[in-house]
Order: C-alpha cells, then sequence, then structure tokens
C-alpha cells in the first residue's frame, strides 16, 4: 500500500484552510502533518479534525521535523519567495498558490534555483487548468477539429474584493489567471498587453480600475480581451469564448456562484490529487516554476499599460532554460 504523502501547509488564511480541508476530507494517500502559520490560535483552529498534525510558527523547523515530505504555499503572494527558496535547496516538491511571486524579477529567481536542482520540484496553482471546461477547448486547440484558434475573449467578474486588495492586484492577483489560461490553452507565450480604461465604478476604492479591459497577442496571433469586474456585487463569474475558424466553444457563459470556491471546487480537487500523485510517483505535471515566471512577466506589462491606458506594452522574456523545454 502507498504511504501517504506527509505535507505541511503553510498559511492558514482563506486558501490554506480551504486546501487544509480538502486535504483532510477529499484527497487520497495524503496527510497534513504541519500547518505554519505566524498567527498560531488560526493555524491551530485549521487543523480542527486532523490527528497528529503540529502547528509551526517557524517554517524552517516544520521543514526538519523529519515529519513532512511536501509543502503547500497558501500565503499571499509576497511571502512565497521566502518559504519557496528553503523548500527548493532542501529538494522538497512544492504546490505554491499563485501567484508564484508578485513580479518577474523575483519569479526568475525561483526559477534559477529549481533549474540548479536539476528537476521539477514547484507546482503553481493556475487550478482553471485543470477545469475540465477549460481542458475541453485546450483539446479542441490541439486536435484542430474546429480548424485554427483566432481569438479568445474571456470575462472575470468578482462580487468584491477584499480591503488588502490594491490597484495591482487587478492584474497580479485577478488578471494573472486570464494570462496562464490564454498560455495554456495556445501553448503559446502572450506578447504584448494593453489595458483600455473607462467609466469607473463608484463602487470601486480609489487606485482600482473597474471595469477594465486587457488586451493581449500570443506569439502566434491570436487576440485576446479579457472583461473585468472586480467589484460587481452580485456574484463570481468567469468564462472565456474560444472563437475557431469553423465553430466557437464557451466555457463558463451565466455560470454565476457565489465566490471563486465555488465555481473552481472540482479543478482546485483535481489540481491538489494531481499533486499528490505526481508527488507519491516522483515526476510533477501541472503548471510549473516557468509558467509562474511566464505569467508574471505579463503581470509587468500588464502593470505597465494599467498606467499606460491604450499603450500596447511588450511582454520581455528570459531564456527558457532547457529544464523546461
Ligand atoms: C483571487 O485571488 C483568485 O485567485 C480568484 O480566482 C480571482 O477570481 C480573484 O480575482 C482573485 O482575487
Amino acid at each position: 500500500m502507498t504511504q501517504p504523502l506527509k505535507v505541511a501547509v503553510v498559511g492558514a488564511g482563506r486558501m490554506g484552510s480551504d486546501h487544509i480541508i480538502r486535504l483532510r476530507d477529499r484527497m487520497k494517500n495524503v496527510r497534513v502533518t504541519a500547518v505554519i502559520d505566524i498567527d498560531q490560535p488560526k493555524a491551530e483552529a485549521a487543523l480542527e479534525g486532523i490527528e497528529g498534525a503540529r502547528v509551526y510558527t517557524d517554517f524552517t523547523e516544520a521543514l526538519d521535523s523529519g515529519n513532512v515530505d511536501a509543502v503547500m504555499v497558501a500565503t499571499p503572494g509576497f511571502l512565497h519567495e521566502q518559504v519557496l527558496l528553503p523548500a527548493l535547496s532542501r529538494g522538497f516538491k512544492v504546490f505554491c498558490e499563485k501567484p508564484l511571486t508578485p513580479d518577474s524579477e523575483s519569479a526568475w529567481r525561483i526559477v534559477e534555483a529549481e533549474a540548479a536542482m536539476g528537476r521539477k520540484l514547484v507546482q503553481v496553482g493556475f487550478m482553471r487548468r485543470f477545469d475540465e471546461g477549460y481542458r475541453r477547448i485546450r483539446s479542441a486547440v490541439q486536435s484542430g477539429e474546429h480548424g485554427e484558434l483566432l481569438a479568445l475573449d474571456c470575462e472575470h467578474i468578482n462580487p468584491n474584493v477584499p480591503d488588502s486588495y490594491t490597484g495591482r492586484n487587478l492584474i497580479d492577483d485577478t488578471v494573472v489567471h486570464e494570462f496562464d489560461v490564454v498560455r495554456y490553452l495556445t501553448g503559446e507565450e502572450i506578447t504584448t498587453v494593453q489595458v483600455r480604461t473607462g467609466k469607473n465604478s463608484s463602487a470601486a476604492k480609489e487606485g482600482l480600475v473597474d471595469p477594465a479591459q486587457v488586451l493581449a497577442d500570443t506569439e502566434g496571433g491570436v487576440r485576446v480581451s479579457v472583461n473585468t469586474h472586480v467589484t460587481a456585487g452580485y456574484g463570481y463569474a468567469v468564462s472565456t469564448r474560444a472563437t475557431f475558424e469553423k465553430n466557437h466553444l464557451q466555457e463558463g457563459v451565466d455560470h454565476v456562484t457565489p465566490g471563486f470556491e465555488e465555481r473552481f471546487v472540482d479543478a482546485y480537487d483535481t489540481e491538489v490529487q494531481e499533486w499528490i500523485d505526481d508527488c507519491l510517483s516522483g515526476e510533477l505535471n501541472g503548471p510549473d516554476a516557468w509558467d509562474g515566471y511566464a505569467a508574471a512577466a505579463c503581470c509587468e506589462a500588464g502593470l505597465r499599460a494599467i498606467e499606460n491606458p491604450g499603450t500596447s506594452v511588450d511582454v520581455v522574456l528570459n531564456e527558457k532554460p532547457d529544464l523546461y523545454r
């Protein structure tokens, strides 16, 4: 019988506690053995119902406990690097919630650290790659059954955003998913990003462009548009329309839920179970550190574009290391 994978979860906030429940109740061949959070009572509450698991406030102490096989990172993005680098240098496999890190310079440091280890250790939490609808569109792109893919038109609606959400988070926390979906569906890098703004909602706090339209192009010439509205009040709605030469496919149209947890519950479950299975079999197959880096580079272009509405900004990427080819 397979020994369960012993997982340390770093961060017991909204995503961390959601993942702990998922690991506890729905995932196979896994056991949560440690939760790390500077807020000890929060970490203890998240561990309710899990026998034998320990709370740590010091991350490296958990890693060196001998009771951890793999790490799940669910802290805010700006704290990811300080967890990822020590985990990688010790050879741990890591599931890291998106974004990999908040900017391409720090994301590149993760790519370099992983490449130096000579094997893939990081999976980034781009859960939409595990959603059935997105997988259906990707396989149609790959089979060519409807002709060439010409355009992707995406909609990203949130009921509201947390108080901590700043203007840049529209790009690096919200649109980052769309950048990844475009890269996943097309199998191509994004080359340029542009942001169009207009009348702003009275519900948007100062510094937040809402709604916005983000335009992008891929290396193969696929035209992309993303409409965002993150203070919509009525619910969570994420959809994509793929225009092919001879047909179109739609995913998520009119699917409105209270939040992202409900909308993508199956995708999160599949994503985490596949990561567990891959950790146990030894080889990770999900979105990797290069995907996290490339998405961060798109965000950087997006952030420059949002400051210069209507201007097309190039996405700048370093050369891809052999590990990711
Ligand atoms: C949030 O962090 C997510 O990842 C959601 O999927 C996204 O819709 C939302 O805009 C983000 O703030």
